[in-house]
Formats: C-alpha cells, structure tokens, sequence
C-alpha cells in the first residue's frame, strides 16, 4: 500500500530563495513556481510556434496501443523547439533561474546535464487521462533505485494557458517520489491537478507519479511546454546535434550550447564525455 498524499500542490513565487523551491521539490516531488514567464514571453512563444503546431496532426504515429495511450489520441506533440522558437534558445531555455536550479539539482550529484527533450504538448477536447508515470521510467534501471536513486532527471513543465481541472491539467500524486517501490504507479483517485496560470511552471523530479488530466472541455486546447533536464550520462529524446545547424548553434549563448550538446559533457567523476580527440567541442568545433 502506498502512504497517504498531500491534498495539493505547494506555490512558491519565482523570487522564493533556490533551498526552499528545492526543498518543497524533494518532500512532495514537485512545486509550482508562479510567474516564470512573464505574459509576453508566453505570448511571442506561443505566436512561434503556431505555424508548426497547427501543421501537425494529434495522435502518435507509432502503431501500439500502449504508445497511442500515452501520447493521447487528441494530444499534438511538436519537438525541436530550439529550431522553431526564437523566445526557447535566447531566453526561455538560457532562463537564469532554470540554470540556477538545475544547477543545485544536478553538479554536486552527478556532475553536468542537458535537455533531453523540449517539447509543447497540447491536449484537445475529448483526451482521455494519460497512463500514471514516472519520467524516470525512460531510463528503466532507475525505477529499480527507488526513492534513493539519483535525480535522472526533471521537468520545467510550463503552462501556456491556463491550466484547470477540466482541460487537462497535469496530474500529480505529490510524495509519490518517496514511494519505496516505484514499479506502484498510485492511481487516479491518488492525484491533485496542477492548476496554473499561463507562465507558471511546475517543475517535478523524474520520480513523481504523474500525467496528463482529461480535457472534458468542449473546446479548450491545454497547451504545456516541457523541458527535460538529465545528467549528460543519459541519452536526450531528441537528437539535437542532428537537428540543429552550425549557424543556428553559433548564435546561442555557452551554456545553451552545452544544453543542446553542442559542448562536450563533465559527469562527475570523469574527465569528461561527448569530445573529440579528447578535446573539448565547442573549441573543435570553433563555437
Ligand atoms: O501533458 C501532461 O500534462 C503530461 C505529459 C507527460 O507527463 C509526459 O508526456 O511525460
Ligand atoms: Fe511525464
């Protein structure tokens, strides 16, 4: 059996000191961070990304019915936001709070990280819930380590509407990353929504059972951004040394570069991954 939930989720402001965001992260397994974007960074965003967007179609292209599920007949999923938004590479993901955080949660642990995904998922009127999970579950030895294991991971998730119970709002069940055993995925009954404003972020340890909440609305898209984070040891989601260019890599500040693999990787303990003769990239590859 698993232990009883907090009812909802903990707010802190975007102002609130890096231990205490942290600390409401690591006892509930996640916290929403109001008022990260401000209203025009959502706004050029979202303008942006239009285009893409309204050229794709909902629904997984992969033909098994566990992948469909998890995807959502009525969700889009548009990736390689780096290429598609100028607002994502100079200043959503070069955020200093983003890089502040995610530097407390990773150096000391596991040494460098980067993006293992940045994506926007919009869910449509009709989805069903997305099946409970945990982002670490993408790397499955993870799930075997439990609640002690090391962070693989974690999730800027931002809302780019508002967020309510009703269009599909994540769900969470807050304290799951504490679970002894992680093969228990909770259930519905277990979950809070994250109910945001458009700016907001929750951002959530790769051990919180989570997922996507039903859209019972008639006509509201529920659109998120969601930026993955891993130490530099784990494969990213999305391949973006492949899909960006030189040019657009050059025009991106330093640590956005080591972010989307344009830069060598430092895991703690080594002397350092992703080279070439030992050297580090971005010196070989004049950035
Ligand atoms: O769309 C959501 O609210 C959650 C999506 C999610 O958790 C995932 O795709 O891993
Ligand atoms: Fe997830």
């Amino acid at each position: 059996m698993t232990e009883a939930t907090t009812a909802s989720l903990r707010k802190v402001s975007s102002s609130t000191p890096i231990d205490e965001i942290l600390g409401v992260m690591r006892e509930d397994g996640g916290v929403v961070i109001e008022g990260f974007l401000t209203p025009d960074q959502v706004a050029r965003f979202n303008a942006e990304i239009e285009p893409a967007l309204s050229a794709l179609s909902p629904g997984a292209t992969i033909d098994d019915e566990t992948v469909q599920e998890f995807f959502g007949s009525h969700t889009k999923r548009l990736t390689n936001m780096v290429t598609h938004s100028e607002t994502f590479r100079q200043e959503i993901i070069d955020h200093d709070l983003l890089h502040r955080l995610a530097d407390a949660i990773f150096l000391e642990e596991c040494g460098s990280y980067w993006m293992v995904t940045g994506q926007v998922i919009e869910i449509g009127p009709g989805n069903k819930a997305q099946p409970l999970h945990r982002d670490l579950e993408n790397w499955y030895p993870f799930v075997g380590l439990g609640p002690n294991g090391p962070e693989s991971g974690v999730n800027f998730f931002f809302a780019l509407t508002e967020f309510t119970e009703e269009n599909g709002a994540t769900r969470v069940i807050p304290g799951s990353n504490r679970w002894p055993d992680f093969e228990d995925r909770g259930t519905p009954e277990q979950t809070v929504p994250a109910i945001m404003n458009a700016g907001d972020v929750l951002l959530f340890s790769g051990k919180l059972a989570h997922g996507g909440g039903a859209n019972v609305t008639a006509d509201f898209y529920r659109r998120a951004l969601s930026i993955g984070l891993s130490p530099s040891i784990l494969t990213g989601e999305e391949a973006y040394p492949f899909l960006v260019s030189m040019e657009m890599a050059r025009s991106l500040s330093p640590r956005v570069q080591s972010l989307i693999g344009f830069r060598s990787q430092y895991p703690k303990g080594g002397v350092g991954l992703w080279m070439s003769d030992y050297r580090e990239l971005a010196d070989v590859l004049g950035l």
